[in-house]
């Protein structure tokens, strides 16, 4: 068994929903959910929108392989309706990203892991922090909370708190 870890973000639609679609589609997919952060809505980071996003970081335990985990998200993306995957940051129903697989670390051409932008953005940071603070960076030996501490990214993340979250 592999301790996976998945970010799941989005900006467009019944977030809502689709969150509690996607934790559904992929749980039956991957493994089942060990632990679950809380939603945080946050600034769009990379582009410019009025749309903020949902994100939402859930750890799995799965016996599927990196490869297999990878088709599996994207065919939930699919399923969930996300259109096109462009090169350039963009609004989106969902996205689903494999943010690490265990301590591996895999560089192909259409899968990195871990996530290359991690430690770039407190949008996965700081929900990484609260289920997985000790959780140790395979490539810079850094735990979630030292990543966080060192993240420059200013864009407001807030947590969703339970009541507005009425389908969670
Ligand atoms: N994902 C991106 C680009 N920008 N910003 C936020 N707040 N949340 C995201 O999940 C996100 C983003 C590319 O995947
Ligand atoms: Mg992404
Ligand atoms: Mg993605």
């Amino acid at each position: 068994m592999i301790r996976l870890y998945i970010l799941l973000g989005g900006n467009l639609g019944d977030k809502s929903r689709i969150f509690s679609e996607a934790r559904d589609k992929l749980e039956k997919r991957l493994g089942e959910i060990n632990s679950l952060s809380a939603v945080y809505e946050t600034e769009p980071w990379g582009f410019e929108s009025s749309d903020l996003f949902w994100n939402q970081v859930l750890e799995f335990k799965t016996i599927l392989s990196p490869e297999e985990v990878l088709w599996q998200t994207q065919q939930t993306e699919i399923e969930l309706g996300r259109i096109s995957k462009s090169n350039q940051y963009d609004s989106r129903i969902i996205d689903v990203d494999i943010l690490f697989y265990g301590d591996q670390v895999i560089s192909q051409p259409n899968l990195i892991i871990p996530h290359p932008r991690i430690q770039e953005r407190k949008f996965a940071l700081i929900p990484l922090c609260e289920i997985a603070p000790y959780l140790l960076h395979p490539v810079f030996r850094k735990n979630m909370i030292r990543l966080l501490e060192e993240c420059t990214d200013q864009l407001n993340v807030k947590k969703i708190s339970d009541l507005d979250e009425v389908h969670l």
